[in-house]
């Protein structure tokens, strides 16, 4: 049994003890209401989810384990996890046996990759993610514990055992549709003297050795990793988890949610946008351009890319690490001064046009311009360098939810006619 199993034992009979305790004298106990508005409107605020990991405030933003994710900017992926799913910072000797665990992953089975080669050469490349991981599936110790009958307070030892392999293979699977995909030439063999997830990364994307660009793949996986539980991405894999699927197949599940433009695929569209204001005006508009332009996009019923959030009301720090990235590393090309311009001018306009309940950029409003600038322009790809940080997360929030042993999710759908009668 490794540290972080250990560690985890006397966690799970407390969140186990808690969670019986809380049904057991506090089940009746009503949290709120449910009105119309929300069961037509995406369910917007109903509080039916617990999640241990991370927490989202409207006028803060992201805290993973109760620390403001700005002060997390210079831990490693690994130390994310360790702090996510332990709600400890890790020690030096805790880190080294978890990235000891990691390293034994970072080499993709060749039948992954053959998989993937063998997917038409115009899929998208968050199709073939979630494909490399169902995959993967295969290797699952978490199936393979249940078909030996393990019983279900047990289930999340085989868990953690999944998440350290898929958290650390799906760097892999990722640089390897990368190379595949946009014909990058070979898959890259991970690095034999440097056990380190993000700089593993890093080189087998094999898009820059430039020392800043490593960096920004550490902070890219870090500030992407998790953000509560009721996002698309991350109720999809608490869902399929909950019929005991394992990691595998929930993750899997859970880029296809991540795909949406509405959710992960949002960073994409945005350097879209920002590619296409560039386009329009040959370089950086003017502000009067910008604003003419964006006015022009909201009347005719788009939505400002990288603007907005269900839950968010001020600006996402995320955005602000990413800001302040570009600013400290020096970039100033055109699409990076255009982020700038538009944070600049964007939210009062938004203000203005009065619909967006949040004006502020979120997470994906500078997200691609920066992988962009250090030479990773194929924007289809974006989301699927978010996945690869989000898989941290999901696998965190599922093994918390299977050492607490939470039952199947079945919540109550009603049809248009009985809503109607409850008019
Ligand atoms: N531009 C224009 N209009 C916007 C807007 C934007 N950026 N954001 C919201 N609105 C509009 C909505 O379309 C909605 O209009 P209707 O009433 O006509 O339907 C109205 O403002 C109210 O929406 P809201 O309550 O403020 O926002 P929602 O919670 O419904 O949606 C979204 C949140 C993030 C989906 C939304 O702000 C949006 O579409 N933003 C642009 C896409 C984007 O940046 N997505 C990434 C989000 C971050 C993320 O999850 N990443 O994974």
């Amino acid at each position: 049994m490794s540290i972080l199993h250990n560690k985890l034992v006397s966690q799970a009979e407390v969140l186990r003890a808690k969670r019986t305790s809380l049904l057991k004298e506090h089940g009746e106990t009503v949290l709120g209401s449910v009105t119309i508005e929300q069961v037509l409107g995406g369910m917007r605020g109903v509080p039916a989810l617990v999640c241990d990991t991370s927490s989202v405030s409207a006028d803060e933003g992201l805290r993973i384990r109760n620390t403001p994710i700005l002060d997390l900017t210079n831990i490693t992926p690994e130390e994310t996890f360790w702090l996510l799913v332990t709600g400890e910072r890790a020690s030096a000797e805790e880190l080294a046996e978890l990235r000891a665990a990691f390293a034994k992953h970072y080499a993709v089975p060749q039948y992954v990759v053959d998989t993937l080669k063998a997917m038409p050469k115009d899929s998208h490349p968050m199709a073939m993610l979630s494909v490399g991981l169902l995959a993967l599936e295969r290797e699952s110790e978490f199936r393979a514990a249940y078909d030996k009958g393990a019983g279900k307070d047990a289930l999340w030892q085989s868990m953690v055992n999944d998440s350290v392999r898929l958290i650390a293979s799906i760097p892999g699977i990722a640089a390897a549709i990368y190379r595949i995909r946009f014909n990058k030439g070979d898959v890259i063999a991970p690095l034999a003297d440097d056990n380190d997830l993000s700089n593993n990364f890093a080189h087998m994307l094999g898009v820059s050795n430039d020392p800043a660009w490593k960096e920004l793949v550490r902070l890219y996986l870090v500030l992407h990793s998790d953000h509560e539980g009721g996002n698309v991405s991350a109720m999809t894999s608490y869902v399929v988890s909950s019929a005991l699927s394992d990691p595998f197949y929930s993750v899997s599940a859970a880029m296809c949610g991540l795909a949406g433009p509405l959710h992960g695929l949002a960073n994409q569209e945005c350097l879209r946008f920002i590619m296409d204001v560039r386009e329009q005006f040959g370089g950086v508009p003017t502000d009067e351009q910008l604003t003419e332009y964006t006015w022009n996009r909201l009347n005719n019923g788009q939505v400002i890319p990288g603007y907005g959030h269900a839950v968010l009301r001020v600006t996402d720090p995320r955005f602000t690490a990413f800001h302040d990235f570009g600013v400290d590393n020096g970039l100033t090309d055109e699409n990076v001064q255009i982020v700038h311009k538009i944070f600049r001018l964007v939210p009062g306009i938004l203000k203005e046009h009065g619909k967006a309940k949040n004006p502020w950029p979120n997470v994906d409003a500078a997200s691609g311009s920066l992988l962009y600038a250090y030479g990773m322009t194929e924007f289809d790809f974006y989301t699927v360098m978010f996945g690869v940080s989000r898989a941290i997360g999901l696998c965190s929030q599922m093994v918390v939810n299977r050492m607490m042993a939470s039952p199947i999710v079945r919540p109550k759908s009603l049809t248009l006619e009985e809503l109607s009668a409850k008019a």
